[in-house]
């Protein structure tokens, strides 16, 4: 057992750590697990999510297609790593005709949530804001009002509610490559008004000190809320988008118990250092174990294709702790 909460997933996608490995998460040796043009029309497959579905795996897929447009996809697979992803992009279905013309969709992440797939993204409404839809089954999908105003990005629900509200991480921008980010927490009754705004965190020095945001759904572990997320560094030669991770309170998820100062993975392989955008790693979905405490975590690399990491909970936990 491990101090995960809950969620067994005895054919979560897994490697062990290779012998001469001594990081925390070390990388698939598959990786990058998800080619650019895995469908016919993309120019790129990155940025995308995943979850445990039936007996196997579903997720929802950021493909810019070769016009560039920015759209997302769903996708299913057997083991979480060879992936079928629907040529044709998501069409929702809503209630509402101004909330169902987004000019875009981006950096999608899924959550399971009061027997649903909720689907977040960064949607086109006006400049970047937070879209949020559902599904049950990844066929028919149904888009709700946007949950909070722009310009925002990064909106992450957590997996249940929290003292009686549902709750969600996001990321204030601006209209453009924002240079600045901080990560804050909501609360909603409802999952349709959003309020009680609190600061979680914010940028701090070195791989983290442009702007930051929440990646994949905090996971429950014993101690806290496992968040992992990206941290963006300025260089002389653009933007450098690592991966890092925090302990936040479960009760109380605005309040930081542990963060690492070290990066968990920075951008340094090919597949990361080389793409469409130079020397991104982007974690947005994770799956756990709670009985091996496994787990695996999606990263889009370099905005051109997906890879995979692996880490243990308690060992990860451990890191946090003895490097915060
Ligand atoms: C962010 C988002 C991400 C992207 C990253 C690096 O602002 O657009 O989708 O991975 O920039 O280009």
């Amino acid at each position: 057992m491990s101090k995960l909460v809950e969620g067994s997933l005895p054919h979560i996608p897994w490697e062990e750590r290779p012998d001469d490995c001594d990081r925390v998460v070390w990388r698939s040796s598959q990786n990058p697990i998800i080619p650019r043009d895995l469908i016919p029309t993309s120019n790129s497959i990155f940025n995308s999510a995943v979850v445990p579905y039936k007996d196997g795996f579903a997720g929802v897929f950021r493909c810019d297609d070769r016009r560039r447009h920015m759209d997302i996809h769903a996708g299913r697979s057997e083991d979480g790593i060879n992936w079928e992803i629907d040529p044709e992009p998501i069409e929702f279905n809503y209630e509402n005709e101004e909330i169902g013309h987004s000019e875009y969709k981006y950096d999608p992440r899924v959550v399971k949530l009061d027997g649903k797939y909720y689907i977040t993204w960064c949607d086109g409404y006006h400049g970047p804001a937070i879209g949020m839809g559902y599904t049950e089954d990844f066929k028919d999908f149904y888009q709700v009002e946007n949950p909070l105003m722009p310009y925002n990005r990064n909106g992450v629900l957590f997996p249940r509610k929290i003292n009686g509200s549902y709750a969600m991480l996001s990321r204030p921008s601006d209209n453009g490559h924002t240079p600045f980010g901080n990560i804050f927490y909501s609360e909603s009754p409802d999952l349709v008004h959003w309020g009680q705004h609190r600061f979680v965190m914010g940028t701090r020095g070195g791989w983290e000190s442009t702007k930051i945001g929440a990646g994949p759904v905090p996971i429950e572990t014993e101690e806290g809320w496992l968040m992992i997320y990206h941290g963006v560094l300025t260089s002389c030669n653009g933007f450098v988008y690592s991966m890092g991770a925090a302990l936040l309170d479960r009760r109380e998820p605005w309040k930081v118990k542990y963060r690492a100062e070290p990066y968990l993975i920075s951008p340094q392989k090919q597949y990361e250092c080389v793409g469409d955008v130079p020397n991104v790693v982007f974690p947005v979905a994770a799956l756990h174990d709670k009985d091996t405490g496994r787990i695996s975590i999606y990263y889009g690399a370099a905005d051109t294709v997906v890879a995979m990491a692996h880490t243990r909970v308690d060992m990860l936990i451990d890191f946090i702790k003895q490097n915060s």
